[in-house]
Order: structure tokens, then C-alpha cells, then sequence
């Protein structure tokens, strides 16, 4: 049930109860099939990326289905519905039989991904912990890569923390961990950081050379501070100039926002303030018509949520203007 223009009244009423039903991402169809898959929504249930917190994280695509299922269906903004334009559906989740071994995970990620790269299809995710974007990069941007047409992409990383260690070699044993990827993919060819930012970066920190290996290996860092000095529309235009005509990759790390509207995420930053809601929508809608191949939400913690689940709905509402993004520059940039 995606076209909301072919839906008979009975099945508009059901809809809107997100309770109702079988939930998928955004009621799209659950498919295994991917012969006419052009856009992929996938769960990661992935916590073994990240040893510092208890591992609830492989329940945010659970928690992002259930609310999904209500989350609108177009996109005011944009003027159209990504869901009518495009064929979208519901993967699944990455099989992860080995959960607790992070570095088998990791491989199991990069060849679920890899076998969408081969057919062109891009994908759309929901962590899991950030450590799952390593798996999903390294198989669709980079020389080998058909999304990307061999090319690096470039990273819009949104984020309360770098995840660009590389002076550590492990992260409690994890060694490909969500602490490690913003390093390793700029290290194996997939990411050019001379064309990517990392956006919000915050926290009260432990030393004071705590951004030094973001700006060694050559990203644009935005931090939070930074952000309110200049403002909105200046940090937009610092973004674009900088990612313009780049194969572009969002990826999401829920830390980023204010804990008063994402409480349930893994690493909370308390002591400054996040990105408003407000704020990061019209970031992510600045790059509306650029090259904008896939995204992922991540570090949702759905049992440190409220009741009302307010973390879960957020991260349904990014995902979806992920979503939009890349359908958008499917329709449009062909
Ligand atoms: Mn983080």
C-alpha cells in the first residue's frame, strides 16, 4: 500500500493508525525480490560497534518501523512524495548471526550493501550503531563502486562526536568500531574528506587535541560552536560549496540533535546543546537536487526512549527526508 492516489478510503483510514497492521519502514513494501528496486530501506540491528554503552542499538529498526508506519507520505517542502516517485522498499535487516563479534558483522554489512551497489540500488538505513556505516561504505563508494561510478563519495556526517580515532587500534576489542570508520574509510579510498564535513560536533571533552585527527586526515569540521557563531545560512553555504557535484553520503548520528528532543540515543552529550530539530531539517534540505547517493540514521537506544517515543519518531522523520533526497536526485539528475 504506497500510492496514496490508487488508496480507497478504508484503506486511508487504516494507514494513518500506526498501530495497524504489518509495520515496514513507512509502509513499504517488504520485499526480497530487487529486480525493480530503486531505492532500499534497511535495518542494521548491529551493537557491537560500540563497547562504551549498554547494546540496545540493534533495536532501532524495530523501534523506526513501528512509528514509521504513521510518519507522513510527502514531502510538503519538496512538493511531491517519494514514495510515488520511486520504487521504495523494505529490505529487511542485515542478517547478523555472529551479533557479538563486531569485525564479522562488519563484514556481513559490507557484502548485504555490496550486492545492492551491483544492481544500483540506494540504500537508505537505520542503525544500529555508527560502526555500520563503515560496513555500508566500503561497499558502495570508492573504485569498485557502481552507485558511485568508481568515484569517492563525499560525507555530510552529522554527529555530537568525530568517530575518527586512529590512534587507538581498538575500541574495546572492536577494531572496525563506530569510533574507527570516519578514519578507515578516508584510509581504504572510499571517502574524500577534502570534500566532506562533519557537522555539530560538541561535548565537554577529555583533551584539548580532541578534533587533531579529523583535521590530520583532512575533513571540514563544523562544530557546534562553530555553527552558532556563523549561523544557519552561512554553515549551509560552507556545506554546499564544499560538497557540490560529490557523490553525496548522509550519515546521522541521532547525538547530534538537543537530548530534549533525542533522548534515546547511545552516547548523550548533555552539557551543550544540540542541533535543533529546525536546524539539521534545513541542512539536509539545502542539498535538495545534489548528488545525494544513501544515508543512515544511527545510535538509537529505543530502551532509554520515552514512552512516547519521541527519539524513534525523529529518527523516522530524518530518515524520511534521507529518503526524499535521494529519490529526488534520482527523478532529477538522471
Ligand atoms: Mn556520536
Amino acid at each position: 500500500m504506497s500510492n496514496v492516489q490508487t488508496m480507497t478510503d478504508e484503506e486511508r483510514v487504516v494507514e494513518a493508525l500506526y498501530w495497524w497492521g504489518i509495520p515496514t519502514f513507512f509502509r513499504c513494501p517488504n520485499k526480497t525480490d530487487l529486480s525493480d528496486c530503486e531505492i532500499a530501506l534497511v535495518g542494521v540491528p548491529h551493537s557491537s560497534g560500540n563497547g562504551t554503552t549498554e547494546r540496545d542499538q540493534h533495536l532501532g529498526p524495530r523501534a523506526v518501523r513501528d512509528v514509521s508506519a504513521y510518519a507522513r507520505r510527502v514531502h510538503n517542502e519538496f512538493e511531491f512524495s517519494p514514495l510515488d516517485t520511486c520504487k521504495i522498499y523494505d529490505l529487511g535487516d542485515v542478517p547478523l548471526p555472529e551479533g557479538m563479534d563486531n569485525e564479522k558483522c562488519i563484514d556481513r554489512i559490507a557484502a548485504f550493501y555490496k550486492n545492492l551497489d551491483s544492481r544500483k540500488i540506494n540504500p537508505v538505513s537505520v542503525g544500529g550503531d555508527h560502526s555500520v556505516t563503515g560496513g555500508i561504505v566500503q561497499s558502495i563508494a570508492g573504485k569498485d563502486s557502481k552507485i558511485t561510478g568508481g568515484r569517492k563519495a563525499a560525507f555530510l556526517h552529522f554527529d555530537a562526536h568525530t568517530d575518527t580515532f586512529h590512534n587507538i587500534e581498538h575500541f574495546m576489542g572492536a577494531k572496525r568500531s563506530s569510533a574507527h570508520w570516519g578514519s578507515y574509510l578516508v584510509r581504504d579510498g572510499h571517502i574524500d574528506p577534502e570534500k566532506s564535513v562533519q557537522i555539530g560536533i560538541r561535548g565537554h571533552t577529555r583533551t584539548l587535541d580532541w578534533l587533531k585527527p579529523s583535521f590530520d586526515l583532512g575533513y571540514d569540521v563544523l562544530t557546534k560552536a562553530e555553527f552558532d557563531k556563523i549561523g544557519l545560512n552561512n554553515s549551509i553555504d560552507r556545506i554546499n560549496k564544499r560538497l557540490d557535484g560529490q557523490p553525496i553520503y548522509i550519515t546521522f548520528d541521532l547525538d547530534v540533535l538537543d537530548p530534549a528532543i533525542a533522548p534515546g540515543v547511545s552516547n548523550l552529550e548533555p552539557g551543550c546543546g544540540g542541533l535543533s530539530v529546525d536546524n539539521a531539517m534545513a541542512i539536509l534540505r539545502s542539498l535538495k537536487g545534489q548528488n545525494v547517493i544513501g544515508g543512515d540514521v544511527v545510535c538509537l537506544m529505543p530502551t532509554k526512549d520515552y514512552p512516547n517515543k519521541i527519539t524513534a519518531q525523529v529518527a523516522a522523520y530524518i530518515m524520511f527526508e534521507i529518503m526524499s533526497l535521494v529519490a529526488w536526485n534520482k527523478k532529477n539528475n538522471k
